[in-house]
């Protein structure tokens, strides 16, 4: 089923210069980029994407990070886009995450992990909310579209 995530290169991304090579590694997938925004995120913000953890210790050092320096906001459209974007990002701590994942390839932190992917087609949901109205969100086609899946299964 084609589905939605939202994806934010964080602070370190962009401070990195990481962000062409991860959105490289989406394009390349075959994911089709549908919105995106270039934002300074408020520390308000911030508590409101990553309510699910706001009880956690590590919590007011993650809205701290997460406002600390401007992201790049984008939603990616895709068939089952949600957890092969979350394969692709690796595990949460970049020292754990596999070779050949974003967090595996370019973090050794724990904390400042690059990359934020939506866990759940309901946070996908929500969180997309949180940035884009629906006007902003583009719907297209692309030229390669009947090549991306396959016509023989
Ligand atoms: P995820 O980004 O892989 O979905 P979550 O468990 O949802 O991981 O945590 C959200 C973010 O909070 C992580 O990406 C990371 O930046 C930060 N974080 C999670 N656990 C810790 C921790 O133990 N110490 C510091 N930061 C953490
Ligand atoms: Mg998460």
């Amino acid at each position: 089923m084609t589905e939605r995530t939202l994806i934010i290169i964080k602070p370190d991304g962009i401070q990195r210069h990481l962000a062409g090579e991860i959105i490289a590694r989406f394009e390349r997938k075959g994911f089709k980029l549908v919105a995106a925004k270039f934002v300074q995120l408020s520390e308000e913000l911030a508590r409101r994407l990553y309510q699910v953890h706001r009880r956690k210790p590590f919590f007011e050092g993650l809205v701290k990070y997460s406002a600390s320096s401007p992201v790049l906001v984008t939603v990616w459209e895709a068939q089952g886009v949600i957890d092969m974007a979350r394969k692709m990002m690796g595990a949460t701590f970049g020292y754990e995450a596999q070779a050949g994942t974003i967090r595996g390839d370019f973090s050794c932190s724990r904390g400042y992990n690059l990359i934020h992917g939506s866990d759940s087609a309901e946070s996908a949901e929500r969180e997309i909310n949180l940035f884009f109205n629906s006007d902003e969100i583009i719907d297209y086609e692309l030229a390669d579209g009947g090549w991306l899946y396959g016509r023989n299964d």
